[in-house]
């Protein structure tokens, strides 16, 4: 009986042994659930209680480097770490502007527009997520500017040209509108008041 006791503890042991070696654990604890006899899982109970210890620093490492850089104005997670274009802000002196119509301007109900830019290049969305000379226009019809950092919404009247488009047709109803270009980053970030412009045209 002491025998049989003895060996089967010298068994689980090699056994707790070997699983460790093969599992390469997490170090340390796998001798412990050996000398608990019940051991009957020793190979995965020892990873099990090893994990929240060398679980904890990592995800405290972690959240240590996410805390040192700044999260303001940045949608974060989706693009990865870093400023994204809006939040770095469009370059100075850079602007948008409307080629055609002018501001004013009696127009028909198909109204052609002409964007214009200027210190930044026009490129796709989705392309050049971090760089702030680049991006794509947007017209909101009839509403605001979008904030800087924010995304420009999508409806009937916030379109974006994210294929770069640098004019387009629009049908407007008869009346007064205003129109706003909104220029923002590869993700649709809003540079801001500063990438903007609106006019006021009067549909006959
Ligand atoms: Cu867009």
């Amino acid at each position: 009986m002491v025998r049989l006791t003895h060996l089967a503890a010298v068994a689980l042991a090699a056994l707790a042994l070997n699983a460790c070696e093969k599992k390469d654990a997490p170090a340390a604890g796998g001798a412990a659930p050996a000398s608990k006899a019940a051991a009957s899982q020793a190979a995965s109970a020892a990873p099990a209680s090893a994990a929240p210890e060398s679980a904890a620093p990592a995800s405290a490492a972690a959240s240590d480097a996410h805390a040192g850089h700044d999260h303001a104005g940045h949608g974060h997670g989706a693009i990865g770490d870093g400023p994204t274009a809006a939040a770095m802000g469009a370059p100075e002196g850079a602007k948008v502007f409307f080629v055609e119509p002018a501001d004013g301007a009696t127009v028909g109900t198909k109204v052609k527009v002409v964007f214009g830019v200027e210190g930044v290049t026009v490129t796709k969305a989705g392309e050049a997520l971090k760089d702030n000379t680049r991006g794509h226009h947007h017209i909101i019809i009839d509403g605001e500017g979008v904030a800087q950092g924010q995304v420009v919404p999508k409806d009937d009247k916030h379109i974006h040209f994210g294929g770069g488009q640098t004019e387009t047709e629009l049908e407007l109803t008869p009346g007064k509108h205003t129109l706003t270009m909104q220029f923002a980053d590869g993700a649709h970030m809003s540079y801001g008041p500063k990438m903007s412009q609106t006019i006021t045209v009067e549909v006959k």
